[in-house]
């Protein structure tokens, strides 16, 4: 164990491992260097070959299939995690969805069912993981932490109903936090640069995006599960012990910059 911060003895519960380039995969190994017990909840039936070799690498013993669209299978989980453990400190939602065709196009044309399939699985189930995990967190601390994205904020193209979505995602952190801090459970999220995982994967040129990323952040570097993982680590520690309601950008500074340089003539650019 030699991380800057120890939650020895604490325990988290991870949803939305889907394999080892998942952003939940790079918090639950930097919880885990910091001596936290991590257990895991995945989405569908061949997904559990992929989380179960991972959680054993990482010695968890919790590992629970849970479709987030189902109120009944949340409750199963958290009333698995209650028998086994009695309390929680840590809750990571990593979790989103929209159909595919609704992230092609335009806005405009979101179909009724493509909104609301969106809303449910990527916003809603924080609320329902949240009040799950509100009564196992009693009295100890809790830290509750979802994953965000700059299209919230500002249009990026395609993005369309997940833009919509985590907007109400953020938005649903303060009303969250507001709930939930008098029990001492903090509510926040990270708000990541593009990292190509399986749900940035068939997104119309990703390469072109991260590029893109490198070029105008200030760091001049893409993102990495690594980067989030450790911002997360912290966020759940005691560190940010006074955070809540908080989308804190993990993005190399990406979301800070406005208009591209403009290179004078004359001028020789970076690049010769
Ligand atoms: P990922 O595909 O590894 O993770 C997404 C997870 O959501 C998968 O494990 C999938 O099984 C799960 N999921 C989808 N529908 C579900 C359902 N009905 N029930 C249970 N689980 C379900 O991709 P990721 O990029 O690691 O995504 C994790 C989070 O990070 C998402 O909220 C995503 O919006 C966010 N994020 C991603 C990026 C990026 O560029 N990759 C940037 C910022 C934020
Ligand atoms: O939040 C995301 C991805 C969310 C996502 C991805 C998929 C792909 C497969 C939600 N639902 C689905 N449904 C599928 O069927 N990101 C932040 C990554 C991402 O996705 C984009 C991006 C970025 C960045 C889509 C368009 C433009 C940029």
């Amino acid at each position: 164990m030699d991380s800057i911060v120890s939650l020895k003895g604490k325990s988290a519960l991870i949803f939305g491992v889907a394999n080892e380039r998942s952003i939940a995969w790079g918090i639950a190994q930097e919880l885990h260097r910091a001596g936290c017990t991590v257990g895991f909840s995945y989405a569908g039936e061949a997904l559990g070959k992929r989380v179960a070799p991972l959680a054993q690498s990482i010695g968890s013993e919790f590992v629970e299939q849970c479709d987030v669209a189902d109120d009944a299978q949340i409750e199963r989980v958290f009333s698995l995690w209650k028998e086994k453990y009695g309390s929680l400190d840590v809750l990571i939602h990593a979790v989103a969805f929209a159909d595919r065709n609704d992230l092609k196009d335009k806005f405009v044309t979101t179909s009724r069912a493509g909104f609301h399939l969106a809303m449910d699985i990527s916003v809603y189930s924080l609320v329902a993981m949240a009040c799950c995990a509100a009564p196992l967190m009693e009295g100890r601390e809790g830290a509750i932490l979802t994953l965000t994205y700059y299209g919230a904020e500002k249009v990026v193209k395609r993005y369309n109903i997940m833009g919509v979505a985590k907007a109400a995602l953020e938005a649903s952190v303060r009303y969250l936090a507001s709930d939930l801090g008098p029990k001492g459970i903090r509510v926040n999220a990270i708000s990541a640069g593009p990292i190509k995982t399986l749900a940035a994967s068939g997104i119309g040129d990703f390469r072109a995006m991260l590029k893109h990323h490198e070029k105008t952040a200030p760091l001049q570097r893409n993102t990495t599960q690594e980067d989030v993982g450790k911002s997360a680590l912290y966020l759940c520690s005691p560190l940010a012990g006074a955070v809540t309601g908080e989308v804190l950008h993990v993005d190399c500074g990406y979301s800070i910059m406005s208009t591209p340089a403009i290179d004078e003539p004359g001028e020789p650019t970076a690049q010769g």
